[in-house]
């Protein structure tokens, strides 16, 4: 029988069985997961036994989960340095899958899946669908791209042994995305929350109206997205938008995922060990305190992942949820530590500024952040797109907007910035991850 199989309907799938340890069993499995990776990592990674060699320590050493707290980080530029395959465990006869993550520089990461491997993340895919009530009889769209980027083909062999209809259309082709959409009956659709503002905006202009067609969920992720975006896309599309949470250095998409509660991604925790750390000290933060992720595979075998610094800012919710799942949730994710940039002396991440504009009536969701230096001074414009109501307003209107815009900004950063409130259209649409900040200060 096919292990991922399950019921249709209602919120309880056995899939999800795991969801619904109890706590000190979920504890207890992660302890027994935690030593077996360890010990594999250090006889097939080098570089992860150099570390733990050069801290005195052996896998043994580990007895409970806290003393996953005295292992050795894995950081991102550990899987550039040992380009392309320095980080797999498994023999390359073992390795069924490769993907890459382009990055901003020079040569991509490369990610590796065994036949085993790539069992988990349908599961954990599975598991995220199920969480947001999908199942057999559901018709998924999947833009999310296909190809060396996780997205793609990690919901598709998701959706598929969730038993779901798969229609792996990928991104780009917006019309025929909509076409799709309308005549195939679609249920659901994957992709980036940016690329699903694109594809509601376009299928307006064409004439359909989103909310009269069968679908009623959206998987949204890959991207930082606000609370803001969330209420402005439901209402426009007639769905529920769910927020998946994933990166290709522990498996891709699936990490985390909502339930249909919409309060925060549950973590996979099974699967991945979850800690919260001070990113300046590295020390461990408590439940509910804000600190950057840092994740254990405890599964993977081609390339199991020690402590991975994600980069990514949230906190763990202590809180039980609604839904009855034992997996613990994280707080949505909205920025990253590196994707914050200083200006005038104080920080600023574009989450902060998306969920600024998209307060003030007026304004589409389609934004962008210029940064240029002029004279040694650093400075920040913010363009976004306002209604063609607004835009073809008197003066007045535009005034208005541009006023509580204003007001809203210096509210919630502290400062004044440039504004330029532009005609729809203006501002470039991705297909998949959206380019929210464009820096000249470096060209
Ligand atoms: O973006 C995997 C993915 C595909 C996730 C499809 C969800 C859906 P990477 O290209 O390696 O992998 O990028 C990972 O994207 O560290 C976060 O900074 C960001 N990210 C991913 N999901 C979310 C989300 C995929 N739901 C990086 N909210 C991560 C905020 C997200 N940021």
């Amino acid at each position: 029988m096919n292990a991922f199989r399950h019921d249709a309907g209602g919120s309880f799938h056995p899939v999800s069985a795991p969801d619904y340890l109890p706590v000190i069993q979920l504890r207890a499995l992660q302890l027994h997961r935690l030593k077996s990776i360890v010990k594999r990592a250090y006889d097939h990674q080098a570089l992860f036994r150099e570390r733990l060699d050069a801290k005195g320590m052996k896998p043994q050493d580990l007895e409970k989960l806290e003393d996953i707290h005295n292992l050795p980080f894995t950081v991102k530029a550990d899987l550039r340095d040992t380009y392309p395959f320095g980080m797999f465990a498994s023999p390359m006869s073992e390795i069924v899958r490769v993907h890459a993550s382009s990055g901003t520089t020079g040569k991509p990461i490369v990610v590796a899946y065994t036949k085993d491997d790539i069992d988990v993340w349908s599961s954990v895919m599975v598991r995220s669908f199920a969480a947001c009530g999908l199942g057999q009889g559901d018709i998924i769209q999947n833009a999310y791209g296909y190809g060396l980027f996780t997205g793609g083909l990690g919901a598709h062999y998701g959706a598929e042994a969730l038993g779901a209809t798969v229609i792996p259309i990928s991104g780009g082709n917006s019309d025929r995305q909509i076409m799709i959409m309308q005549d195939f009956g679609v249920t659901a659709i994957c992709c980036t929350p940016s690329y699903f503002l694109h594809l509601i905006e376009r299928a307006r202009e064409m004439g359909i109206d989103m909310r009269k067609l069968p679908i009623k969920a959206g998987v949204f992720g890959a991207e930082p997205w606000t609370e803001a975006m969330r209420e402005r896309i439901e209402p426009e599309a007639g769905i529920k938008a769910y927020d998946i949470y994933g990166l290709s250095e522990i498996i891709g998409p699936g990490v985390a995922m909502e339930c249909q509660e919409q309060a925060g991604p549950h973590l996979f925790e099974d699967h991945f060990y979850c800690e919260i750390i001070d990113p300046e000290t590295c020390k461990p933060l408590p439940d509910g305190q804000e600190g950057e992720l840092v994740i254990t595979t405890l599964s993977k075998l081609a390339m199991p992942m020690i402590r991975y610094r994600t980069r990514d800012i949230t906190a763990l919710v202590p809180e039980p949820c609604e839904c009855g799942r034992t997996i613990r949730r994280m707080r949505r994710i909205g920025r990253r530590s590196d994707d914050m940039f200083i200006i005038r002396g104080v920080n600023v991440f574009p989450s902060q500024v998306e969920a600024a504009l998209l307060k003030v009536e007026g304004t589409l969701p389609h934004y962008q952040i210029i940064l240029e230096r002029e004279k040694g001074l650093d400075n920040m414009e913010v363009q976004v797109e306002v209604t063609a109501d607004v835009f073809g307003d008197t003066i007045g209107a535009m005034e208005t907007v541009r006023k509580k815009l204003s007001d809203e900004i210096a509210h919630i950063l502290g400062i004044r910035v440039k504004l330029s409130l532009v005609q729809p259209h203006t501002i470039e649409r991705s297909q998949g991850k959206a380019k929210r900040v464009i820096d000249r200060r470096k060209m």
